[in-house]
């Protein structure tokens, strides 16, 4: 019974051929929920593996739109409508340029499981476009984003699928797509999330990633007879989630020394905090070329160009920037380093083999779909928000953030307690995650 997993693996393989990221994290997946499908011979009967990796509906759809210059573009749309066992689907819309299936279905296969560990009733999805937005003027975005509702609206709904933002997708693309689907279908309901506070959205969302992270890193650390306070942490990224992240330490007594953009790494031994934080997230919107400029602001730091910051010595690390940043070499580089926490801020920025390294190399790993899942988690509470006709109170959306990150970390820690497996967060997530979802396809028939 072994290998009960790579027959599906290798199932996923032949049917989505030229899809690594989606095989990865299918093959990651699908290795550590091994021993639950061991225990339950039922899941295997009731086919739902094969039906787990096949999402249940994928749109893929022309976006024309015209320039500043006058000139028409056509980019790709697409939406993966992965999983609805908990709840109508749920997770983000990324515009990047290296968009494709391969990487959304990634995304929308993690987020199935992610989604289940909030304990939340959402089901998993993900959707977006080949579209850059860096570079591009206001309303060019704008366009883009109303061609790009224009055909994503008939499959979305308050009760069906429920879109939020994810890599350059924020408060403004949001609000925009938002205005283009209330205009189509007349209906000012919860159908998205992320939006600004201005325009029906949550307070504390923007945040509620980076502050989650930190959040589940406390626990993480607790568990190991630790304390967040005062220990030096390397970031990645600076992004949403960075920037939350980096807020969040501060406030917690942690010492960021570190992060990166596309241009390098800066390191600021004198500690990334107050102002720093707040010039970084202004340097968010300029595209390029975002550690220069914070190193001439401010001339302690110093800028390392064209590197990552993993060789940069710390109590804990924790990647907010995006998919496969950690590769072998530089788990070598952590370890060597004598790191001892890596919290995944972004989705899947470790690759199998670096996370198989630094484990065997008795680093606690704290996986994205548990440690990140504080943003999934508050769109849901602004789904919920939205369908009270409500305001909620800022306070109120942070204690609940702060108690759903308890709790996800406390799920993971025991399911892999239960498999004596140790403390294998990584194994636990996937674990935890999967059997709320298990258990409720057994309740729906072959469906
Ligand atoms: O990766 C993620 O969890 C997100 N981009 C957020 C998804 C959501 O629906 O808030």
């Amino acid at each position: 019974m072994a290998n009960l997993s790579q027959k599906y693996i290798d199932l996923a393989k032949a049917k989505n051929p030229g899809e690594p990221e989606f095989i990865q994290t299918v093959e990651e997946v699908l290795t550590s929920i091994e021993p639950v499908l061991e225990a339950h011979p039922e899941y295997i009967k009731a086919g739902l593996i094969e039906r787990l990796i096949e999402p249940e509906r994928g749109v893929s759809f022309r976006v024309p739109w015209v320039d500043d210059a006058g000139n028409v573009q056509v980019n790709r749309g697409y939406r993966f409508q992965f999983s609805s066992a908990l709840g109508p689907y749920k997770g983000g819309i990324r515009f990047a340029p290296n968009v494709y299936p391969g990487i959304l279905k990634f995304l929308g296969f993690e987020q199935i499981f992610k989604n289940a560990l909030t304990g939340l009733p959402i089901g998993g999805g993900k959707g977006g476009s080949d579209f850059d937005p860096n570079g591009k003027s206001d309303a060019e975005v704008m366009r883009f984003c109303q061609s790009f509702v224009t055909e994503l609206y008939r499959h979305i709904g308050p009760n069906v699928d429920v879109p939020a933002g994810d890599l350059g997708v924020g408060g403004r693309e949001i609000g925009y797509m938002m205005g283009q689907y209330k205009r189509l279908t007349g209906q000012f309901d919860g159908t998205w999330t992320g939006k600004g506070t201005k325009n029906g959205g949550l307070a504390g969302r923007t945040e509620a990633t980076g502050y989650g992270i930190v959040f589940f890193a406390r626990e993480v650390l607790k568990h190991c007879g630790e304390e967040l306070a005062g220990k030096t942490v390397v970031i990645s990224g600076f992004g949403n989630v960075a920037w939350g992240t980096a807020c969040k330490l501060e406030q917690l007594g942690a010492k960021l020394i570190a992060f990166s953009g596309p241009d390098g790494y800066i390191l600021d031994e004198t500690g990334i905090t107050g102002e720093k934080v707040a010039y970084m997230l202004e340097l968010r919107g300029s595209g390029k070329n975002i550690c220069a400029p914070y190193a001439e602001k401010f001339p302690e730091a110093k800028f390392i160009p064209g590197e990552k910051p993993w060789g940069v010595k710390a109590d804990l690390y924790i990647p907010c920037a995006m998919q496969n940043d950690i590769r072998l070499e530089h788990a070598k580089q952590l370890v060597a380093n004598g790191c001892k926490f890596l919290i995944e801020g972004a989705n899947m920025p470790t690759t199998n083999e670096a996370i198989e390294y630094l484990q065997a190399n008795g680093v606690v790993v704290g996986p994205a779909k548990a440690a990140n899942a504080g943003g999934v988690a508050c769109s849901c509470l602004e789904m919920a928000q939205n369908a009270e006709h409500l305001i909620w109170n800022e306070e109120d959306v942070y204690a609940q953030l702060e108690g759903i990150m308890v709790r996800i970390h406390q799920l993971a820690a025991d399911a892999c307690e239960r498999y004596n497996l140790g403390y294998n967060l990584v194994a636990g997530a996937n674990i935890a995650g999967f059997e709320r979802v298990a258990e409720a396809m057994m309740c729906q028939g072959i469906v």
